[in-house]
């Protein structure tokens, strides 16, 4: 009897441990998920990491990219990938502000002197630091693989903006965090905060007068259809995230975790370009389908912003010099 419960004992441990030498061998569909839809730069440099992931370990790890909100906004995806549902969410680091406060430095309006700034910033030091701040941040529950790309954000409705002045009245949705809100009140028109996914609608109804957006998503979210001016108000120039759920992460081998960190910073690569790309096609074929591209004083909306930078930029006032040092 005893020696039966000893044998019993032995063939449950070497149960227990056989899980832990086949650990190296996880299979995963990892579903990765996009408000874009397929073509879009940020889609396409998922999509094609995933295609390498599988040749790789041909086939045991695999993606499956569920693009254009079939999961919902960036909110719930960000939900879905902390608690394991989905494993890569690609969103702004507008909807990723609230989870982790010093992201909010990006979300402050004329932050980057330009697109070239911004991308420097997110490539280096700065940019490697906060992907490792929020991996190692336990409550963030999510692993930041890489950034992409959003180019600049100018406001767009039916009317041209090329001064504060011209805002007065106007309703223009922006994205759920208050800096966006108050960026653009200080911009003189009246922030809403909305979700992607409502915004469509909301313009074509009269809910709201205008949004602000960079001309890739303009164009594949349909928007000019409602919207025909697009004013080169450059205020926002936010840049994107892929992150993993960290439960899932742990789910996989070292080898694995090292072999998805290389693509990603290939996928960050292939999406500049793809995004370079895609901005130089949408504006033309925005302007074909006969959205007018008016300039804006831009000089004018950065000075209105200013209170905006002063009241959420003193406590990351160390994290900023540095930005603005970076050249
Ligand atoms: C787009 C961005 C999306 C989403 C959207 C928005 O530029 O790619 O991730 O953040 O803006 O305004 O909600």
């Amino acid at each position: 009897m005893l020696r039966r419960h000893f044998i019993g004992t032995a063939a449950l441990a070497s149960v227990l441990c056989t899980p832990v030498a086949s650990f190296a061998q996880q299979k995963m569909v990892i579903k990765a998920s996009d408000v874009h839809p397929l073509g879009y730069p940020t889609v396409e440099a998922v999509v094609r990491m995933g295609h390498k992931l599988e040749k790789a370990t041909n086939g045991r790890l695999t993606l499956q990219m569920y693009p254009q909100m079939q999961l919902g906004g960036e909110k719930e995806m960000i939900e879905q990938a902390q608690v394991g549902a989905l494993q890569i969410a690609r969103i702004s680091v507008g909807a990723l502000g609230p989870v982790i406060d010093e992201l909010n430095v990006f979300n402050m309006p004329f932050i980057f002197r330009d697109e070239a700034h911004m991308r420097k910033v997110i490539d280096g030091p700065i940019g490697n630091e906060l992907l490792e701040k929020i991996s190692t941040n336990p409550s963030t529950r999510l692993i930041a693989l890489g950034w992409m790309d959003a180019g600049t954000r100018n406001v767009y409705s039916n009317k041209p903006v090329t001064k504060p002045a011209d805002l007065k009245g106007m309703k223009v949705r922006m994205m759920g965090n208050p800096i966006f809100v108050e960026t653009m009140n200080a911009m003189g028109g009246n922030g809403v905060a909305m979700g992607f996914n409502e915004l469509y609608s909301a313009m074509q109804t009269g809910v709201v007068d205008g949004a602000e957006n960079n001309e890739p998503t303009v164009l594949a979210q349909n928007h000019y259809q409602v919207a025909k001016i697009y004013s080169l108000t450059g205020h926002l120039i936010i840049p994107e995230m892929f992150v993993f759920s960290k439960v899932s992460w742990d789910k996989l081998s070292k080898d694995d975790q090292a072999l998805i960190k290389k693509y990603s910073r290939e996928a960050q690569m292939e999406q500049r370009s793809l995004w370079d790309d895609k901005t130089a096609k949408a504006t033309e074929e925005l302007k074909a389908k006969g959205v007018q591209f008016v300039p804006a004083d831009k000089q004018a909306f950065f000075t209105a912003t200013q209170p905006v930078r002063d009241k959420y930029g003193a406590k990351y006032a160390g994290l900023l010099k540095r930005i603005q040092d970076t050249k």
